[in-house]
């Protein structure tokens, strides 16, 4: 910082630094500098955790530190971390941040170089830190792209700032001062030099991304072993018309890519099954451990389940049924001998994903809680948790449905809260009585006449005895139902309407198998699942 100066006509005033004095037009500049060198650093670990095996995305991993270690307060940040749209906004606020610690970085570095490189350091180890979180992380190899982020993140940042003038950040500074503001020709090469840079970023940020999604898909398992005895649907289990279904109708098995995901994983888990194996330990008398061919050796079954997840709002969609393969529960637990104290089964993922819940549940014959390894006659799909899952008929998945399963523990109630219980979601979780009009939409625009309005609804495992509709708040009128599969899984319903033109609402409610009508009045979600009726208005003309 000792650089001649220029003489000014006026001298700063005492305790200001010459650029408190800096020209309008040099702070954007040196901002700019500084976003596009956070980024180049940001781009170049994205790219290394594409090409390199054993290196995280630091931009995934400090989102999912987020994700994880969200406050127990932050409860609607909590609901609304729970779906894939919110992922991304996540990843974009982490983006964001970064970029603008860049900007302010950028302005400082013009007097302070060295801070910037210090900052983009810490970052960058920051980065590092929470990528060891990530089971493939290779510590050596990831502190190794954290060093080589701060390398590209300073060295961009100098190489940007000094396009302002021949001499270091601090010179360029000076001139640029001393002139009253950059000349045209430099402001034209910091914006080339930075447009150039910017483009590689996000060219290489975006393959790296790309490249990492490609390399955590895990290769296709080999054939699906057959059930024992294979599942069928009875006859009028699915009463969508062709029309009904183009209208948004919900088929009774939801196919795979069309079935709702939710979990806290932004980059699924990418699991190897020779690799893999399901350890069930705790309160039982032999410790057991499973590799998916001792898994699948069991013998197999199919059941259709539908499952939900307790954020679903009354009318929402995180709701699905498909035909589930896989290995009773109950089999491999009691390979292992659960001891009479043990009230609690914990599901433990690879990533460190848990839930707990009563054994009572899992022991009553009434079910048939299960570890699946395929759904809809497909091996697991990587976002449904391959290569195996939790699935429990009647709870929510948050208590239950345990994706990239690694471990059982059995231990007692008390002892152990699971990954939202600890967030303040309720411990004892069933699904709630819930129905929802498909068909028509709310808003929409009718022709008067005879239409049908279709929907579908669940009471897990109590089975659906009745649905029942009200039009513009009148006498509630039964629907026709599909054929049950099982108690397990939901149902459609239709009911035939004469539309005449106005306005109207049309509500639905449904009847549980044990006669247990379904809940009035609107909740939210937490903490125990969304209660109330799905109501919709619409136009008919
Ligand atoms: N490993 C893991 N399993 C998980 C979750 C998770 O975050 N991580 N979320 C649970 C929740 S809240 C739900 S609702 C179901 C959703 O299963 P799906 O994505 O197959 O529909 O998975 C459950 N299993
Ligand atoms: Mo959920």
């Amino acid at each position: 910082m000792t650089a001649p100066r220029r003489p000014r006509p006026s001298p700063p005033p005492a305790g200001s630094t010459p650029a408190a004095l800096t020209p309008a037009a040099r702070i954007p500049a040196a901002a700019l500098a500084g976003v596009v060198a956070v980024g180049a650093a940001l781009a170049a670990g994205e790219l290394a955790a594409g090409v390199i095996a054993g290196v995280p995305s630091p931009l995934l991993a400090i989102a999912q530190v987020i994700v994880d270690y969200q406050p127990p307060g932050a409860k609607d940040l909590v609901v609304g971390l729970f779906g894939t749209n919110d992922k991304l906004a996540l990843e974009v606020f982490v983006l964001l941040v970064a970029l603008a610690v860049g900007a302010i970085l950028g302005v400082q570095a013009v007097r302070r170089p060295g801070l910037a490189t210090a900052v983009i350091g810490a970052f960058a180890a920051a980065g590092f830190l929470a990528s060891l979180r990530d089971p493939i992380a290779v510590a050596i190899l990831a502190a190794g792209v954290a060093a080589g982020e701060t390398v590209v993140g300073s060295w961009a940042l100098g190489w940007l700032l000094a396009s302002a003038g021949p001499g270091g950040p601090a010179e360029a500074s000076a001139r640029a001062i001393g002139r009253g503001g950059m000349p045209d020709w430099t402001r034209r090469r910091l914006l080339v030099r930075g447009g150039a840079l910017a483009a590689g970023s996000i060219v290489a940020g975006v393959a790296g991304r790309w490249l990492l999604e490609r390399s955590r898909t895990p290769a296709p398992a080999g054939a699906l072993p057959p059930a024992g005895t294979p599942a069928t649907l009875p006859a009028g289990a699915d009463i969508a018309t062709p029309d009904l279904a183009s209208a948004g109708l919900s088929p009774i098995v939801v196919p795979n890519d069309r079935f709702y995901r939710i979990d806290t994983a932004l980059l699924p888990p990418s699991v190897d099954v020779a690799t893999w194996s399901l350890r069930i330990h705790g309160l039982v008398d032999r410790e057991t451990t499973l590799t998916y061919d001792q898994l699948v050796s069991l013998p197999i079954i199919e059941q259709y389940v539908t499952i939900a997840c307790v954020s679903n709002e009354v009318g929402g969609n995180l709701v699905g049924n498909a035909l589930w393969r896989g290995v009773p529960l109950r089999t491999v637990l009691d390979m292992a001998g659960v001891q009479p104290a043990a009230a609690q089964l914990v599901g433990r993922s690879v990533d460190g994903f848990t839930v707990g819940m009563p054994m009572a549940w899992v022991r009553d014959e009434a079910r048939v809680p299960m570890i699946a390894i395929g759904m809809n006659g497909q091996p697991l799909p990587q976002l449904h948790g391959y290569p195996a899952r939790l699935i429990v008929p009647g709870l929510y998945g948050y208590v239950s449905a345990t994706k990239w399963l690694s471990e059982l523990e059995l231990t007692t109630w008390d002892a152990f809260n699971a990954y939202w219980v600890n967030l303040g979601w309720s411990k004892e979780a069933p699904i709630l009585t819930q129905s929802r009009i498909d068909v028509p939409h709310g808003g929409a625009q009718l022709e008067a006449g005879r239409t049908t309005v279709a929907g579908v609804a669940w009471a897990p495992d109590r089975g659906v005895s009745k649905v029942e509709v009200s039009i513009d708040q009148g006498d509630w009128q039964p629907a026709t139902l599909s054929a049950p599969i099982s108690d397990a899984t939901w149902v459609q319903w239709l009911f035939p309407w004469d539309a005449i033109a106005g306005t109207h609402s049309i509500e639905v409610r449904a009847t549980d198998g044990t006669g247990r009508l379904q809940a009035d009045g609107i909740t939210t979600p937490f903490p125990d699942g969304a209660r109330g009726h799905h109501r919709i208005a619409l136009r008919v003309t």
